[in-house]
């Protein structure tokens, strides 16, 4: 049924029968091939530097054009260049991991792929890996059997450093996910979001009543709830740790990832933490990130809080996330979207959230391990 993913190491069909463990072992790197797979004739492989200006707006156009859109093809997500700039150049980010497909004739850049590194644990198992993202194969080029060479090239780059687990996550159901979750949406501006119709009224509901039943302070009603600073990394590391714990499957965050991941970057990535004393303990913290979407058939853009990490001690989580969709809303979210993961299924119908039409799989290339329940994942991929 799968050309391509029934000829790669991933269970296939029952979960169940695998040892848990590598499905193919992994091998001494110099028995990883070093030659780079072929592109059909006209295409050539090409590395894309994030940090140059230009090559950093061609990967901003292909995917703005051509990324992910919704089953109705409503919406597409429109990374931002600074967002790219962040997702993709975390501690120890490899150049020739963020590559892609030019045509040979104009140099244009018509496919995409990325890696970057992190450790997991996946129940009892510690393993490096790379985290994919941002496959992208330009419209005109579709079906054309281009993204299994992606996939196989960078492959052989990660194995070539002796990683061979990844993890990714797709809305797709491929061969076969570790989990399954799903998109939650709390409305923060019912007047756009029914224009654009990303929602509806209810045949029984009014606008203004839409507009009452959303409607939320204009203040994050908790005393102490602050930016994240530089100085504060080290308290939101040993918290964010020491919460992720109970999960089985997460990131194995390094203090520098935390810096990385955490600090807060204008329209990319806000955090907020509770120091209560000033000594440095961060006893709750909540975050999320900006990833818009263009309207297809308007000239609007639909501005999305994605919910992060959350950990909250000194009050219920409920609480801080309200705080949180009110920070958002002073960020000009018109909506904030969360996944039922980690402990989110606690504040999800408090809150006001709708079950979304999108769901996201989660996958672990070449490793198996039982399934799991959303409630047992804790990563967050941008
Ligand atoms: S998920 C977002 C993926 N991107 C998009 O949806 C953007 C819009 N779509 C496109 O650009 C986040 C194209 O439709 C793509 C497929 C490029 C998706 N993952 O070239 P063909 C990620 O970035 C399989 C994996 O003809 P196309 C995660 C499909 O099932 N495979 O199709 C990425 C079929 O295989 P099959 C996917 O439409 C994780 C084959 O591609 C897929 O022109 C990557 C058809 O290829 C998806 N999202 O291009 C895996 N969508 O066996 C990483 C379709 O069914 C694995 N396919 O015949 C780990 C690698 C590293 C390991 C290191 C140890
Ligand atoms: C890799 N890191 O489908 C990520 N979004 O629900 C790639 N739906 O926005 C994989 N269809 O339900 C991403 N409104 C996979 C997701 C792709 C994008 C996607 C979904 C997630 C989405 C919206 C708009 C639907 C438009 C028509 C949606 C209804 C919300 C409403 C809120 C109020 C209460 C009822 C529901």
């Amino acid at each position: 049924k799968h050309a391509f993913w029934d000829t790669q190491p991933m269970p296939h069909g029952s979960r169940e029968n695998h040892p848990e463990g590598p499905i193919v072992p992994n091998r001494p790197v110099e028995e990883v091939r070093s030659e780079p797979y072929t592109m059909p004739g006209g295409f050539e492989w090409s590395n894309v530097n994030v940090g140059d200006p230009a090559q950093r707006d061609e990967l901003y156009h292909l995917l703005a054009q051509n990324y992910v859109e919704d089953d109705e093809c409503l919406f597409r997500f429109e990374y931002s260049q600074e967002f790219l700039m962040w997702a993709l150049t975390p501690p120890g980010y490899r150049d020739d991991f963020l590559f892609g497909v030019r045509s040979s004739s104009n140099k244009k850049l018509v496919a995409f792929i990325s890696a970057i590194p992190a450790k997991v644990r996946a129940y009892q198992n510690e393993l490096p890996i790379v985290e994919i993202n941002f496959l992208c194969v330009h419209k005109k080029l579709r079906s054309k059997r281009l993204a299994p060479v992606l996939i196989k090239e960078i492959t052989r780059r990660v194995n070539k450093t002796g990683v061979f687990q990844a993890v990714y996550t797709a809305g797709a159901v491929l061969p076969v996910p570790v989990a399954s979750s799903r998109y939650y949406h709390r409305n923060l501006n019912p007047k756009k979001l029914v224009k654009v119709a990303f929602t509806r009224l209810n045949p029984r509901q009014t606008m203004a009543r839409m507009i009452k039943l959303y409607r939320l302070p204009e203040q994050p009603d908790t005393k102490g709830l602050r930016p994240m600073e530089e100085k504060d990394v080290e308290g939101v590391h040993k918290l964010l740790v020491s919460y992720l714990d109970k999960f089985e499957l997460k990131i194995l965050f390094t203090k520098a990832e935390v810096a990385h991941w955490l600090l807060p970057r204008e329209g990319v990535i806000n955090s907020y933490v509770i120091d209560k004393e000033g000594d440095g303990i961060v006893t709750d913290f909540c975050s999320f990130y900006h990833l818009p979407s263009s309207i297809l058939n308007q000239d609007d853009t639909l501005f999305a809080a994605y919910s992060y990490y959350n950990v909250a001690t000194t009050m219920s989580l409920t609480d801080l996330m309200r705080d949180c969709l009110i920070l958002a809303k002073q960020c000009k979210a018109d909506v904030f979207n969360a996944l039922n993961l980690m402990d989110n299924e606690e504040f999800l119908k408090d809150l006001k959230f709708g079950k979304g039409d999108g769901c996201l799989q989660y996958y672990i290339y070449n490793w198996a391990c039982p399934e799991m329940p959303p409630g047992k994942v804790g990563i967050v991929l941008l």
